[in-house]
């Protein structure tokens, strides 16, 4: 039976400094071992921001909820070279993003990455992202119990004018959308 450790698991191993290869090499044993787990996390309404030419980032946004809590630990897609999960938090007046090591779900409680709050960047863009495109994202969370599960979605590309708020735009003070 050969293992090999999925290119996510890998990048997720290497953004944790406490991660060794070895440790890399038995997450993808206990994901090889569990096989085809049951679901807890739902990814709903996907999406990305479309980009103009020789633009090298962009936004990924979704839904999540989890059954239980996990944290997203790493996001992959073929279309960008790095992929990051960014929060955005005012510094003083100025909204300013940075990059968060995992984002935690708490049970049955749904996170929204939109424009304005949590999104996913996806920098070093291998070419343009053009609105009507399908871009497939692969999300991994982790559990209490280390143990991971891999989420495979595919979100649309939206026009770079919707919505409305951008990337650097002041938001997020309560601004519920239902
Ligand atoms: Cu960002």
């Amino acid at each position: 039976m050969k293992l090999l450790p999925s290119l996510s698991v890998r990048r997720a191993a290497r953004s944790s400094a406490r991660s060794s290869a070895l440790s890399a090499a038995l997450s993808a044993t206990l994901l090889a071992v569990a096989g085809p787990v049951l679901a807890q996390v739902t990814v709903t309404a996907p999406w990305v921001r479309a980009t103009v030419a020789q633009q090298s980032s962009t936004g990924a946004f979704m839904q999540l909820k989890s059954a239980k809590a996990v944290k997203l630990v790493s996001v992959s897609t073929p279309v960008a070279g790095i992929v990051e999960v960014h929060e955005m938090a005012m510094d003083g007046q100025v909204m300013r993003m940075r990059a968060v090591p995992a984002l935690e779900l708490p049970a049955d409680k749904t996170v929204e990455l939109k424009p304005g709050g949590y999104h996913v960047m996806l920098m070093d863009l291998k070419g343009q992202v053009k609105a009507g495109d399908t871009v497939p994202l692969t999300l991994v969370f982790e559990g209490a119990d280390q143990k991971r599960e891999t989420v495979q979605v595919k979100a649309t590309v939206k026009p770079l004018g919707a919505p409305a708020a951008a990337m650097d735009e002041h938001g997020g003070h309560g601004g519920h959308q239902h």
